[in-house]
Parts: structure tokens; C-alpha cells; sequence
């Protein structure tokens, strides 16, 4: 008999369960709805909402239990090994869900099925009782989660480390065409995948100051005294890897309180202020910041930041510590940490102060060690998106950490002054911190000194990165900057959002693309296959209907299958130019009232996604998507030719069932703004054709999709510097007829009838000759485009051609190719398979 704690069988056999403790998974399922989660009444189809979440939970803890014996064997596989190891960390991680990941993992789908039939229930209904966790912004966030899938994948030893947020992003709901914000409470009905590790608890400083002591040899060292300390409580989360006997770890934090500190306070007789320093130190994981592309400055997000970083670093360094003592000559060459964008920079200056305070080391050894093990990820070229942190913020709530940012700056600025003697503006344009009646420090620059490689996260994006934001960097240190073009995981977006492709794949070109995505290009020669493209066809069809009655249900719009489906979601920012989409949707609808119809495809436009709640312009454009949204609906005019919605709450979970569904993707941001995408990648993947600028990964997606069977438009990059010199869109407006009439339709009242002025806000900035995002100047353009796409669409033939075509061409879209590139070039670690 085979025993799974030391060889995981990747289904364990009946014998290997029971030698466990586990039953089979229906008599599983059985014991924890009645025993460990104590439901008494039966289930069956009539069941109601609760009951469906009871029977959710009990079949989530029964697969989650067939994971943790693979679990705890690929951590001790990772402790016991001398390999280097990586640490991903983020302050997202948006998972999503978790229970169908796992089942199609582990192989599970029949088991599962079968247990299911005895409550009368199919699975997914009941994988869609699971609260989406929710723990990201939007690309940044879900791209850390794609990652962790792909390292799982792939076997290799990386472990996330991230904040166990009570509230993930905000849920999205719309009132009058307005966006109205709810909370999220995901863990409202516990979570199931997670498992609390009080035993490595970690205690976080915050305020005080620094002062200066003797050691035992009578040398001056600094220390931090003072302080008021939080606790960090560690919840594991498993990322099961693709039916390899390997499960990597998503680890956590919690904040709570410590016991020195309510106990003092219990002690002065105040023990309702002693409950509510518990409340105050719970406050750091409380929420996630919902901003996704501008900076906010609060301390409580900087609390956060340094909360993550402070508790992961000493999390390594204590298993460090108990391998090797005090002496860290390689724990450089043996540890890398992955800074996900500045938000983790802080982890510079602290691994510098663990080393040096807790554990000896001088400056030159530590630094050493520091610039060994960090890499720093940049996400965004926008300025507003950069963080700085004001010095006075710092120097209270950090202090300790703004004299090693202080001396790490001034050692730096002496080497600025070996390259470029004498250059004052040059020292000044490069130092860590921003000078001026309020200085900042340049987390960025931070990131880049502390690092030994700085990547972009798409061709362009490095390009720029390199001749522009951080250019004086790249001549410096050349050779520390490199591209890793994203990518995202084929098990969540294709395989498993898509069943019917899935099948028609493992049919046609076997099942290997499914963890070998390069393979997805053997479907090229059916592209020209008749019979071929009308599968193809009807599972699109199929997804379509799928997403109608989504959509019917969370608006009440009624999607005709027969239509072109039209599709924009991502969060809601101007760079990404959702305006865009809307002035080509009201041009639709004067052609229509003009009954200028001829050669138009009738289209069902989808747009959806989450405006940051401070952000006035980005709400606004919200409420001009429902107003036209709205107007359109109701004209009888349009009712065989035009359906616009405005999707709400478009979440993780939601894109599951838009991306296999959709037909046109629109990819429109203002070249050089948008790092990458990744939402562009998903669609490929699906066979959705692109109709996008030359910007972020839209330019790789082409070359790889080819340049026929993509709809390009719009200014490249280097255009849209040279427009910005002289940008006159009001001469283009008057210039162009169709553009006139679209502009006269939104200014003249047409969708705000009872409230004049409502989008002068946005109708003033599209007429700027300020406008940044170059709306109007791309507008002709982009409309032709609609038109080339529309002509395309009439042929079917053709159409499905290149469908197929995008999907053959999205292997190099896979984040396991982005991940294979990381450990490659910048982690320089291998995979860690169990042993034979
Ligand atoms: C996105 N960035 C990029 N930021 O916009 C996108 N920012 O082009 C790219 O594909 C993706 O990152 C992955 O590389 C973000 O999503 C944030 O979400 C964010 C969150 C907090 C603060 C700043």
C-alpha cells in the first residue's frame, strides 16, 4: 500500500484515502455538511440559497483535504532543498475562485459529480455559490495569481506572500446609471481554503524613533526603540499545481494585535482601550485600496505596505536562520524576492535593517546580500501612478527605515557623481528623494537601486521604460534592465472557462497545450477547414448564449445570439479610452436614425468594469455608458441593429463567462499608456479578434495572431508625441461630418435630457487641445476600423479563419512561458519535481 504523505499519487487510490482517514468523496461530502459543518435538514433540488452554500462548503473542505497531503510534501520538498527559492510579493493576489481549479486539478470532476447527484445538484451551481476573493485591483493583482498558477505548474519552488484583506475590491452596483460602491466581506462565510499558521506569527514595528546604543564589543549601532507593534498571523492558501503532485503556497497576512499591548493597557484598568488597540492594529488588513492607477499617499496604505514586507522578510529569515545561524553569505544567492511594482519597495531598506539590527551584519556585507536578492516588476508609465512617499510620514511612522533610505541615497548619489562629475541636475533628477517644501521619496528609483534586475511587462513598455521614465537608470546599469512580456494561465482561461473549446482542442490536437500551450499552434491547418470552422462556430454560439442570459440577468438587456458580440471590460480609466468605444457606439446610432444602414453588422456592445470610487471623470463616464446604454435600448430603430450594456460588477468570475463568449475585443488605450493587458491575451486565447492601437502587448499580440487578422488603428506611440505638439480636435471635429453629428448628438442633450451639462466635463476634455489620451485624433481612425471589422464579420468563412488563427497564435501568451522566462533569467532556479 502506497502511502500519500511520502508518495502523492496524483489521485490518491481508495486504499491511500483510507489510510488517511478519508472516505470516498460523496461519503466526504456527506460528513462535513452533517458533521463538521453540523447542517441537520436534507438537500435536494428544491433546496433553497443556504442550503446551496452549505453544500458549496462541505464539498470545498472534502477537495481541499485530498490537497493536503501534497501540500505539506512540496513545502518539505521546498525547505529540505538547497536550491534557491523565490518569494513573489504583492499586495494583490486576485484568485477568484478556487473550488473548480482544484476539482480540474486533482482530477476530480467525476468524483465530484457523482457526489453532487445526491443532493440533486449539478456543479455549477454550486462552484457558483463561491465568493470571488477578491484581493486585487484588476491587471496587477490577477497577473500575481496567473503567475503562482504557472510556478505550480511548473513546479517551481516560489512561494507569494501577500495581505489577507477582511474586504477585497469593492462591489459594483449601478443606481440611475450611477456606480454605487458596496463592501466586499468575502470571508463572511469562512473560507475554506485557507489555513491559519498562528505558530508563525510575527510582530511588525510602527512609530518611535532610532537611537544609538553600545554592543558588546563598544561599537555604536543603531536601534529601534519605542515602537508600538502590531502582530502578523500567517493563513496559507494552496495553489495546486496541474495534476503534477505538486501544491505551492500563497501565504497571507493577517493584523492583530499583541498580547504586551492590550495587557499594559488591561493592567491601567482600560480595558475597553485595550479592545480597541485591537481594533486599530486589525485596521492594517482590513481593506484593499481601491485605486488602481494613481497613488493615495494614506499612511494606512503605507502601513500596509511595510506590514507585508517586514512580516514575509523575517518569515524567510527565520527558516533561514534555523538552517544556518547567523551567517547569511548566501542567503543572497539562495532567496529572491519578485517586488510586484514599488508597492513591496520597502522590502530594500528593511532587509537591509534585519540584517544589520537583528542580525549583525555590517552595511557593505548587507547591501551585498540586498542587491543579490531583489528584482523590481514595473507596471505603468503614468505619471500619477508613481509612488512617493512624503519624508515627514516616513520619518514618523518608519523611522528607523528613513536613515538606511538616507544612507543608501547618499552612497548612491556618490556613484552618480563618479559617472557624471559635477552634474548638480543630474544628482538632483536622480536622487531617491524629490527635494522641495514637502519632500517625497522615489519609491521607483528605491526599487531600482535596491535591485538586481528591473523588468517591464511587454516589448514597448521596457522600451520606454528604458529611453524614458528610467532613463538615466538604463544608462547607468544597462544591463539590470529586461522585458517580460506577460502572460496569463491557459488552465484558468481557456481550459477551464471554456469546455466546449477545451474539448474540441483535446480532440483535434490532443491534451498537451493544456500545460505546453506552444503545442496550440497545431490548429493553424484547420483554420481552413470547413467543417472545422462551423464547430468552431457552434461553440462560440453556445458561449454566447451563455453570456445573454448573464446578461439578461444582471440588466435586464436582452442580447440577440445572432449579433456580433462587442466587448470592453477592464477597470474604467480615460488611457484606456472607454469614451472611445462610446463616440463610436452614438456614431452607430446616427447612422441608424439617419437610416444609413447599409453593410452594418449588428453588434451587442458590452462594456463593464470598476471606476476607483475617488475618481470623478472615470464615474461619469460610467453614467454615459448607461445613458446611451439606455436611450439605445429604447429606440425601436435600433432594435435589429444596436444593444448597449453596461455590465456590472465585472469581476474575476464574470470573465469566465464574457471572454469565451465575445467576438470583437476592443484594445483602444492611447499608445504608450497601457503597460501590457492581459485581458487582451485572455480574448485571443478564445478566438476573439482584436481591434486595438499599437500599445502594451496589443503589438506582440499581432505579430503573433499576424498582421491580417488584426484590426489595427490609431496613432503608434512616437505619433502620439509628435500630435501632442500641435492637437487641435476641434478642427477635426468640424472637419469630419460623421464626427459632427456624433459630437452635436452627446452635446446637444440627446442621452442627458433632464440634466443639461451633465458630460461638459467630458465633452470639454475630448475638445481639448490638452486632451493626453488623443481621443478625437484617433477617432476617424478607429471608426474605420469598426467598418473593416463590420465587412469582415458579413464573412463567416473568413471570419472563423482568423478566430482560429488567434487562437493557434496565442501560445506565447501563456504565463507559463512569461514564468519560464523569470526563472531563467532573473531567479535563476530550477523546478523541484517530487522524487521518482
Ligand atoms: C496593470 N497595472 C497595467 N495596476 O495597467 C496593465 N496600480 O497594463 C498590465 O497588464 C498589468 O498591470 C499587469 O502587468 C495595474 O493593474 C494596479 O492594479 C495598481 C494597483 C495599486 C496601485 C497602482
Amino acid at each position: 500500500m502506497s502511502n500519500t504523505l511520502t508518495d502523492p499519487a496524483k489521485k490518491p487510490s481508495a486504499d491511500t484515502l483510507d489510510s488517511l482517514g478519508l472516505l470516498d468523496l460523496p461519503s466526504e461530502v456527506n460528513r462535513h455538511l452533517k458533521i463538521t459543518l453540523g447542517h441537520a435538514s436534507p438537500i435536494n433540488s428544491d433546496s433553497d440559497e443556504s442550503d446551496q452554500r452549505y453544500l458549496y462548503r462541505a464539498l470545498a473542505i472534502a477537495v481541499r483535504d485530498r490537497l493536503v497531503p501534497t501540500w505539506q510534501q512540496t513545502w518539505r520538498r521546498m525547505e529540505q532543498s538547497d536550491d534557491r527559492k523565490v518569494y513573489y510579493l504583492s499586495l494583490e493576489f486576485l484568485i477568484g475562485r478556487s473550488l473548480t481549479n482544484a476539482i480540474e486539478n486533482l482530477e476530480l470532476s467525476d468524483d465530484v459529480r457523482s457526489a453532487l447527484h445526491n443532493y440533486g445538484s449539478e456543479l455549477e451551481e454550486i462552484a457558483d455559490r463561491e465568493h470571488d476573493a477578491g484581493l486585487g485591483n484588476g491587471g496587477l493583482g490577477r497577473l500575481a495569481a496567473c503567475f503562482l498558477d504557472s510556478c505550480a505548474n511548473l513546479q517551481l519552488p516560489v512561494v507569494g506572500y501577500g495581505i489577507r484583506y477582511e474586504y477585497g475590491m469593492f462591489h459594483q452596483h449601478i443606481e440611475h446609471g450611477r456606480q454605487v460602491e458596496d463592501p466586499d466581506h468575502w470571508l463572511r462565510d469562512g473560507n475554506p481554503w485557507e489555513i491559519e499558521r498562528a505558530e508563525h506569527t510575527r510582530r511588525i514595528r510602527f512609530y518611535g524613533r532610532t537611537e544609538t546604543y553600545y554592543d558588546a564589543s563598544g561599537q555604536p549601532r543603531p536601534r529601534w526603540v519605542e515602537s508600538r507593534d502590531v502582530l502578523a498571523v500567517p493563513f496559507d492558501m494552496p495553489i495546486p499545481g496541474y495534476r503534477n503532485e505538486t501544491v505551492n503556497t500563497l501565504r497571507l497576512w493577517k493584523a492583530s494585535t499583541t498580547d504586551v499591548f492590550d495587557l499594559s493597557e488591561f493592567n491601567a484598568g482600560s480595558y475597553p482601550e485595550a479592545v480597541a488597540a485591537k481594533n486599530d492594529a486589525e485596521q492594517i488588513s482590513m481593506v484593499l485600496y481601491p485605486n488602481d492607477a494613481s497613488e493615495n499617499g494614506k499612511e494606512l496604505r503605507l502601513k500596509q505596505q511595510y506590514f507585508l514586507v517586514s512580516a514575509s522578510l523575517q518569515d524567510v529569515i527565520e527558516r533561514w536562520v534555523e538552517q544556518n545561524g547567523d551567517d547569511f553569505t548566501k542567503f543572497g544567492q539562495k532567496n529572491c524576492f519578485q517586488l510586484n511594482d514599488t508597492h513591496p519597495a520597502c522590502a530594500v531598506p528593511e532587509l537591509m535593517r534585519l540584517l544589520m539590527d537583528e542580525h549583525g551584519l555590517e552595511w557593505d556585507d548587507a547591501w551585498e546580500v540586498v542587491t543579490r536578492c531583489m528584482a523590481y516588476t514595473n507596471h505603468t508609465l503614468l505619471p500619477e501612478a508613481l509612488e512617493r512617499w512624503s519624508v515627514g510620514l516616513f520619518s514618523r511612522l518608519l523611522p528607523r527605515l528613513l536613515d538606511i533610505i538616507y544612507e543608501i541615497n547618499a552612497r548612491f548619489l556618490k556613484l552618480v557623481d563618479q559617472q557624471w562629475p559635477g552634474d548638480i541636475e543630474m544628482r538632483r533628477e536622480m536622487s531617491l528623494i524629490e527635494e522641495g517644501d514637502n519632500p517625497h521619496i522615489r519609491m521607483a528609483y528605491l526599487a531600482i537601486v535596491g535591485s538586481f534586475s528591473v523588468n517591464g511587462v511587454a516589448g514597448l513598455h521596457t522600451e520606454l521604460l528604458e529611453s524614458g521614465l528610467f532613463k538615466n537608470f538604463h544608462t547607468l546599469w544597462p544591463r539590470k534592465f529586461n522585458n517580460k512580456t506577460n502572460g496569463v494561465t491557459q488552465r484558468r482561461w481557456l481550459s477551464h472557462c471554456n469546455p466546449g473549446l477545451r474539448e474540441l482542442l483535446n480532440e483535434t490536437i490532443g491534451e498537451g497545450w493544456q500545460t505546453d500551450l506552444t503545442k496550440i499552434s497545431e490548429l493553424a491547418p484547420y483554420a481552413k477547414d470547413p467543417a472545422f470552422r462551423k464547430r468552431w462556430q457552434d461553440i462560440k454560439l453556445a458561449n454566447k448564449k451563455r453570456l445573454a442570459e448573464l446578461v439578461l440577468k444582471n440588466t435586464g438587456v436582452q442580447f440577440d445570439t445572432s449579433f456580433m458580440f462587442d466587448v470592453q471590460v477592464k477597470r474604467i480609466h480615460e488611457y484606456k479610452r472607454q469614451l472611445l468605444n462610446v463616440l463610436h457606439v452614438i456614431h452607430l446610432y446616427d447612422r441608424i436614425q439617419r437610416g444609413e444602414t447599409k453593410g452594418m453588422v449588428p453588434r451587442c456592445v458590452l462594456i463593464g468594469g470598476k471606476a476607483a470610487p475617488g475618481y470623478h471623470v472615470a464615474k461619469l463616464i460610467v453614467k454615459l455608458i448607461n445613458d446611451v446604454a439606455s436611450v439605445v435600448n429604447a429606440d425601436a430603430k435600433c432594435q435589429d441593429l444596436l444593444k448597449v450594456v453596461f455590465f456590472p460588477n465585472y469581476r474575476v468570475s464574470s470573465m469566465e463567462i464574457i471572454c469565451p463568449a465575445t467576438e470583437l475585443s476592443e484594445q483602444i488605450s492611447t499608445a504608450g499608456k497601457e503597460a501590457s493587458g492581459t485581458g487582451n491575451m485572455k480574448f485571443m486565447m478564445n478566438g476573439s479578434l482584436t481591434i486595438g492601437t499599437l500599445d502594451g502587448a496589443n503589438i506582440e499580440i499581432r505579430d503573433n495572431a499576424g498582421a491580417e487578422n488584426f484590426f489595427l488603428f490609431g496613432m503608434d506611440a512616437p505619433e502620439v508625441t509628435e500630435a501632442k505638439k500641435d492637437y487641435r480636435p476641434n478642427e477635426i471635429i468640424s472637419a469630419d461630418d460623421d464626427i459632427s453629428r456624433l459630437m452635436s448628438l452627446l452635446e446637444s442633450g440627446t442621452f442627458n435630457p433632464t440634466n443639461p451639462g451633465l458630460y461638459d466635463l467630458l465633452t470639454g476634455g475630448l475638445r481639448s487641445s490638452h486632451d493626453p489620451w488623443l481621443t478625437i485624433g484617433d477617432l476617424r481612425s478607429y471608426i474605420d476600423a469598426q467598418v473593416a471589422v463590420a465587412e469582415t464579420y458579413l464573412d463567416t468563412d473568413r471570419w472563423n479563419e482568423m478566430s482560429i488563427l488567434n487562437t493557434a497564435g496565442s501560445g506565447w501568451f501563456s504565463s507559463d512561458r512569461t514564468i519560464q522566462q523569470y526563472a531563467q533569467d532573473i531567479w535563476d532556479v530550477r523546478a523541484l519535481p517530487p522524487k521518482a
